[in-house]
């Protein structure tokens, strides 16, 4: 049976077929088992807050309109959309309180194991930044005070967060003006799941705000805190060549995936795996060699600095397990399916947990403390090579797909790239908006979801945007879906984009799609907006660019954040499938019209990836009228990949989202949540 309903990854669909032939259960079939999905679930009208629940609300008007406690459809709706915020929130933020602990740790007394200042550049642009003083200091001091006072910002009880001083001044006259200047991290979070607990926060679009207020907390706090820390720590990226897809596997290495968030421990892994006395043991066990390679974030991290390659997105982790040669899949936070160990099973496939916040049953567990973060990381790549041993190369099957892929952009190195190092900067990318051959840039991010054939919509999207010589921008499992295709190679401006944005990519080898990071390096496209309305010519605040944002098969709640924390900053957002809105006409007007009025964003919450994509041009193109910008040059060439579009458009969105029009092509039929 075909799987390209599953996946429109050939790679995927091959080994969807062989999960079959192994007995072996995906998220895919889990799926599937689990429908027809709750509708008033799906509507954002179930509520748990209390325990005079669950209360469910009819939206057709027949049965109850309100819960035990009085709340009505737009309470209970803001109430699930803002705990999901909460959490989002939180799962950045948490991580980028690691990191900043990790870069303290590292100054202050030796005590980190192997983890050093590698980058000095930043640290001494972050030092200036947060007033701390560098001259005639060693690195590794200054460093202890940086992480210290990263750390403090997030129980800052008042005044702003540091790193959002950097948004432009007309953008935080906004936040002022509503009330959602973030404060400390911890603090937005504690306060916005308050406001959710029953008998609190009763105004639904006030919590809205309070939701965007704990939002702004992990885009412009937490997680630029995250990547600032990270880059200091590791490195800065520069762009750099990799390869990406289930093909990275090797049949003749001992293969350790690396899968989660936080670079801490796989940076760590990647230097015990070239360790001359690991190597030699995995020769003596007959491995040419140790092949590290990561799924999801992980697998950003290492590849924009070290370019190791990557295997897969969301929806690829259990694939990869699923091929025979992986060895060893170690974990950390975020996104790692507890499903992990039962399929693994089907091998000789060791899957290792590692954070004190994330165990599964099942699973072989190794702890690990920054503090001893080498020692960890090669036991960790010890026991692959172990299991190397154990591995029945009969049942290998590796997909013979990988693709080449450009990564490592970012907002520092972005200008050097576009002008060149005597000349670096914004500036030729600004003039090239300016004279209508870059229609605009476009942030394209986010997840899987089985909801949406795999990748389907990201390519979708990201194709039909170069057609219309938009230039995109990835973080997250969307950049590895245009990897995996191609796109994020500089020939795919050739194959692929516009006139206009070819012409621009052609003059300063860049490809069309630039891959700037993981969900936290987010903050990385935020960063980038504030640069171009620093350089001028485009707009004074980033609600007046021609940019756009888009998550096409969100998936997690941290994209929720995401799309909010953009939407707050002043971005249109494009968000599929739509978050649990639809059954409440008051939250979808203010997320989808009236916070336009106090943010300058907004967002488009659709089914539909064609309408997605008109509307970002849509988008782009009122804004760059707004600008009296040069009408675009160029106007062809786009009708193909529109068409491309129209093909992959598999998403059939659950009845209770379609009877309440969320998104353009449902109809209002067979609309109705299960009977009670
Ligand atoms: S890993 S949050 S599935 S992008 Fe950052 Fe991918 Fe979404 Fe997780």
């Amino acid at each position: 049976m075909s799987q390209d309903h599953r996946s429109a990854d050939p790679a995927a669909q091959e080994m969807l077929a062989h999960a079959r032939d192994l007995g072996a259960k995906t998220v895919w079939d889990r799926h599937e088992a689990l429908q027809p999905l709750c509708g008033f679930g799906d509507l954002g009208l179930c509520c748990d807050v209390c325990y005079m629940g669950p209360c469910r609300i009819d939206p057709f008007g027949e049965r109850a309109q309100v819960g035990a406690c009085g709340a009505d459809a737009h309470l209970i709706v803001a109430r699930n959309l803002a705990r999901a915020v909460a959490a989002g929130a939180a799962a950045h933020s948490d991580h980028g309180r690691e990191v900043a602990g990790v870069l303290r740790e590292a100054g202050e007394d030796g005590s980190t194991s192997g983890y050093a200042v590698a980058n000095p550049r930043k640290l001494a642009a972050l030092a200036e930044e947060w007033g701390i003083a560098g001259r005639g200091r060693p690195p590794a001091r200054i460093a202890a005070d940086l992480g210290a006072k990263m750390g403090a910002q997030f129980g800052l009880q008042e005044g702003p967060l540091i790193p959002a001083l950097r948004a432009p001044e007309e953008q935080r006259r906004k936040w002022d003006k509503i009330g959602i200047t973030p404060r400390g991290i911890d603090r937005e979070i504690v306060e916005l799941l308050h406001r959710t607990h029953h008998g609190v926060e009763s105004d639904p679009v006030a919590l809205l705000r309070a939701a965007m207020r704990a939002a702004l907390a992990d885009g412009w706090g937490g997680s630029m805190i995250a990547t600032d820390a990270q880059d200091v720590l590791f490195g800065g990226p520069l762009a750099i060549r990799s390869q990406a897809n289930l093909g990275v596997l090797e049949e003749k290495k001992v293969n350790i995936l690396v899968h989660g968030h936080e670079p801490v421990l796989s940076e760590m892994i990647v230097a015990a795996s070239r360790d001359e006395d690991l190597l030699a043991r995995a020769r003596q066990l007959g491995a040419e060699g140790i092949n590290i390679a990561g799924i999801c974030c992980t697998a950003n991290e290492i590849l924009m600095r070290q370019g190791m390659p990557v295997a897969g997105n969301y929806l690829h982790q259990e694939l990869a397990l699923l091929t025979g040669a992986v060895d060893l899949m170690v974990v950390d936070v975020q996104c790692v399916m507890p499903s992990l160990p039962q399929v693994a099973a089907c091998h000789h496939t060791k899957v290792v947990t590692t954070s004190h916040k994330a165990h599964i049953p099942g699973a072989e567990r190794v702890d690990f403390d920054p503090r001893h973060a080498k020692q960890a990381a090669r036991e960790i790549v010890a026991r692959a090579v172990d299991a190397f041993a154990r591995r029945d190369p009969a049942r290998v099957r590796i997909p013979r797909r990988k693709m080449d892929l450009v990564a490592g952009f970012t907002n520092e190195n972005l200008p050097y790239y576009l002008g060149g190092r005597l000349r670096a900067g914004y500036r030729p990318l600004i003039d090239a908006v300016a004279a209508g051959r870059v229609r605009g840039v476009v942030g394209v991010v986010g997840c899987n979801t089985p909801k949406i054939a795999q990748e389907s919509y990201h390519l979708a999207l990201v194709r039909r945007l170069i057609a219309e010589d938009v230039l995109v921008v990835q973080t997250g499992c969307s950049a590895i879906a245009c990897a995996k295709a191609g796109l994020l190679r500089p020939e795919a401006a050739l194959e692929h984009a516009g006139p206009g944005l070819r012409e621009v990519c052609a003059a300063v080898g860049i490809p069309p799609v630039l891959h700037v990071g993981s969900c936290v390096d987010n903050s990385r496209i935020l960063s980038i907006c504030v640069a171009v309305v620093a350089e001028g010519g485009i707009g004074r605040d980033i609600s007046e660019l021609p940019i756009a944002a888009a998550a096409p098969e969100a998936m997690s709640e941290k994209a929720i954040t995401i799309g909010l924390y953009a939407v707050a900053s002043g971005i249109f957002t494009a968000f599929l499938p739509p978050p649990r809105v639809a059954g409440s006409s008051v939250v979808r007007k203010y997320l989808e019209e009236d916070v336009e009025r106090e943010t300058g964003g907004r967002f488009l919450f659709t089914n539909d990836i064609e309408e997605a994509a008109r509307g970002i041009v849509a988008h782009l193109d009122s804004k760059r009228k707004a600008l009296n910008l040069a009408p675009m040059l160029y106007q062809g060439g786009v009708r193909a990949a529109s068409a491309a579009a129209r093909s992959l458009n598999t998403y059939i969105p659950p009845a209770g989202l379609a009877s309440l029009g969320c998104g353009k092509a449902q109809e209002r039929t067979q609309a109705r949540p299960p009977e009670e």
